[in-house]
């Protein structure tokens, strides 16, 4: 179970499964308690789509490079994202577009 400043506790003090051996809630990882006070953790990025507020820069619900949107949900070199209705990023690559974009 959780007990003080513990963010996740996952009954492991593994690293790499979304929360560390000294319970923090890993990058890119969301953890949520369950009943018994488990915490279960997901990896969000290549979920969902792109979320406000994590630290994802961009999601294409995948995780293959050199489509715009990173493993790690990073935008890419030379790449603009836009989220699309269904929330999910949408990455151009913009050199050669003739629109000069100098950021
Ligand atoms: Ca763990
Ligand atoms: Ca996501
Ligand atoms: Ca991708």
């Amino acid at each position: 179970m959780k007990v003080g400043a513990e963010e996740c506790d996952d009954h492991d003090t593994d690293d790499g499964d979304g929360c560390s051996s000294t319970c923090e809630e890993e990058y890119l990882h969301r953890c949520s308690e369950l009943a018994n006070l488990t915490s279960v953790c997901i990896r969000y990025c290549g979920r969902d789509g792109y979320e406000t507020g994590t630290d994802e820069e961009c999601d294409d619900n995948n995780s293959s490079n050199n489509d715009g949107c990173d493993s790690d949900c990073k935008i890419e070199d030379l790449y603009k994202c836009t989220t699309n209705l269904l929330g999910v990023s949408v990455c151009s690559y913009v050199c050669g577009n003739g629109d000069y974009q100098s950021s």
